[in-house]
C-alpha cells in the first residue's frame, strides 16, 4: 500500500468556545460548562473548561463542586451545557471539512479524520498547506480554532492533533513517526486508557518505545488478540485503520411477525417492549437520540397502518420510546379497529448524542 496522508481535526475546548463565540465578553476569564444531574444545586459534572480555567486545574469529568473549589479566588462563569447549540455549530464545521477530503470520517462532536492522499498526492507539505486552509476556514466562518494533526495513519495523526494544543498543526512525515511517540508514556497512545497503563506499568513498560520492544505474543496474551495486536504495531507507528466514509443514518425500525393475528393493546404490547427495546439499544450505541417515533401495522387483510408523533424535546430512553409507542399504538387500534399481523416501531428525526452520556463514569468520589 502507497504511504496514505491522514488529517486528524479537533475543535478546541469545544463547549467552553462555543461559548465564548457566543459571547466574547467570557474570553479572558475561566468558562466551565456543566452537565447538572437535576439531583441538588451543584450536582452533576464538568462537561469542558476553557484553557484559561484549565490553568487552575479543572477538568472534563470533574464534580462540579470540585471546580468551584479550584476556582473560588477565580471569576469564574459557569454555564450549562446547551447541546443543541454546540449540534448546529458541529455540523456546519463538519460539513467545511468533509470538502476537504478524499475520505472523511466524523468520530465525535468536534472531531474528524481526513484522507488526503489523493489531494495532497502524497505530498506532506501539501498536506500542511490544505490544513492551513481548514483552520483559516474554520476560524473566518465559525470564529473557531482548531487543533490539526498529520500523519501516515490514524493514530499518529490523532497524536500529533494532541501534540500542540489548543490552535496547534504538527505535521509527521512517515520517516519521523516513530521517533515522534517513543519518548512518549504509554497512555499517550489512542485507546490507552488506566487499566491498560497500569498492566503495562506492571510488565516495566512505561514509554511507547518500550511498548514497541516487547513480544507480539507477549501482548497478545497478556491483552487479548485484538488489542495486543494494536498495541503492539501502533507503538511501532504502524495502524492500517481505513478512513471510514460513513453515511449517517437518518432513521432506525424494526417490524416483526405476530404469532398470530390480534387486536388488542396490551395483548400487542410484548412484542413492542421487545421492538423497542432492540430498536432502543442500536440507537443509542451508534450515538443517537430522536425527536419522531412512529408505529406501523400490517393488517391482517395485508393493508398497512403508520401512526407517527414528533415530540419538542428528543426522547432518550428505551422507556420513553416504549411508552410513546404504546400510545402510538393504542390509537391507532382504536382509530382503525383492524386485527394485526405485523408491528412495526420507527424512530427518525435523529439527533447526535454529545459526549456526556459517559461523563458520570469519570466522575471520582
Ligand atoms: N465532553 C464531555 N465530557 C467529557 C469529554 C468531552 O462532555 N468527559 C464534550 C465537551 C467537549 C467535547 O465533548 O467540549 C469535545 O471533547 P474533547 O475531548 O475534544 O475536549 P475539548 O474540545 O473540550 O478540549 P480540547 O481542546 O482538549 O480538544
Ligand atoms: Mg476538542
Ligand atoms: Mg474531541
Amino acid at each position: 500500500m502507497p504511504e496514505r496522508v491522514i488529517m486528524q481535526v479537533d475543535l478546541d475546548y469545544f463547549y467552553a468556545q462555543c461559548e465564548e463565540v457566543r459571547d466574547p465578553s467570557l474570553k479572558n476569564k475561566p468558562v466551565v460548562v456543566c452537565i447538572y444531574s437535576g439531583r441538588g444545586e451543584d450536582s452533576g459534572a464538568v462537561s469542558t473548561s476553557n484553557y484559561v480555567a484549565r490553568r487552575y486545574g479543572v477538568r472534563s469529568g470533574m464534580p462540579i463542586t470540585k471546580a468551584k473549589q479550584l476556582l473560588k479566588n477565580a471569576e469564574a462563569v459557569f454555564l450549562k451545557a446547551d447541546l443543541d447549540y454546540y449540534d448546529e455549530v458541529s455540523r456546519r464545521v463538519m460539513n467545511i471539512l468533509r470538502k476537504y477530503a478524499d475520505k472523511f470520517e466524523e468520530v465525535s462532536v468536534d472531531e474528524a479524520y481526513l484522507d488526503v492522499t489523493e489531494r495532497a498526492k502524497g505530498d506532506y507539505e501539501a498536506a500542511r498547506e490544505l490544513a492551513s486552509k481548514i483552520k483559516n476556514e474554520i476560524k473566518e466562518t465559525e470564529n473557531l480554532t482548531c487543533s490539526i494533526g498529520i500523519g501516515p495513519n490514524k493514530v499518529i495523526a490523532k497524536m500529533a492533533s494532541d501534540y500542540q494544543k489548543p490552535n496547534g498543526l504538527t505535521v509527521v512525515k512517515p520517516t519521523e513517526a516513530f521517533e515522534f511517540i517513543s519518548k512518549m508514556a504509554v497512555d499517550k497512545l489512542p485507546g490507552v486508557g488506566a487499566k491498560t497503563r497500569k498492566i503495562l506499568e506492571e510488565m516495566g513498560v512505561k514509554t511507547i518505545g518500550e511498548l514497541a520492544k516487547q513480544d507480539p505474543q507477549k501482548l497478545v496474551s497478556r491483552f487479548g488478540r485484538k488489542l495486543g495486536n494494536y498495541l503492539y504495531n501502533a507503538a511501532n507507528g504502524r495502524d492500517d485503520e481505513p478512513v471510514k466514509e460513513r453515511l449517517e443514518p437518518t432513521q432506525f425500525s424494526r417490524i416483526v411477525t405476530l404469532k398470530q393475528d390480534l387486536q388488542k393493546v396490551d395483548e400487542i404490547e410484548k412484542y413492542i417492549d421487545e421492538i423497542c427495546r432492540d430498536l432502543y439499544t442500536r440507537v443509542s450505541s451508534q450515538g443517537y437520540i430522536f425527536k419522531s417515533v412512529g408505529v406501523m401495522c400490517v393488517s391482517d387483510t395485508l393493508a398497512a397502518y403508520t401512526r407517527s408523533e414528533t415530540y419538542e424535546h428528543p426522547l432518550d430512553s428505551y422507556e420513553a420510546l416504549r411508552s410513546a409507542s404504546t400510545t402510538l399504538l393504542s390509537r391507532l387500534l382504536e382509530e382503525e379497529k383492524i386485527k394485526i399481523r405485523r408491528v412495526g416501531v420507527k424512530v427518525s428525526d435523529l439527533v447526535k448524542k454529545s459526549g456526556q452520556k459517559t461523563l458520570y463514569d469519570f466522575i471520582t468520589p
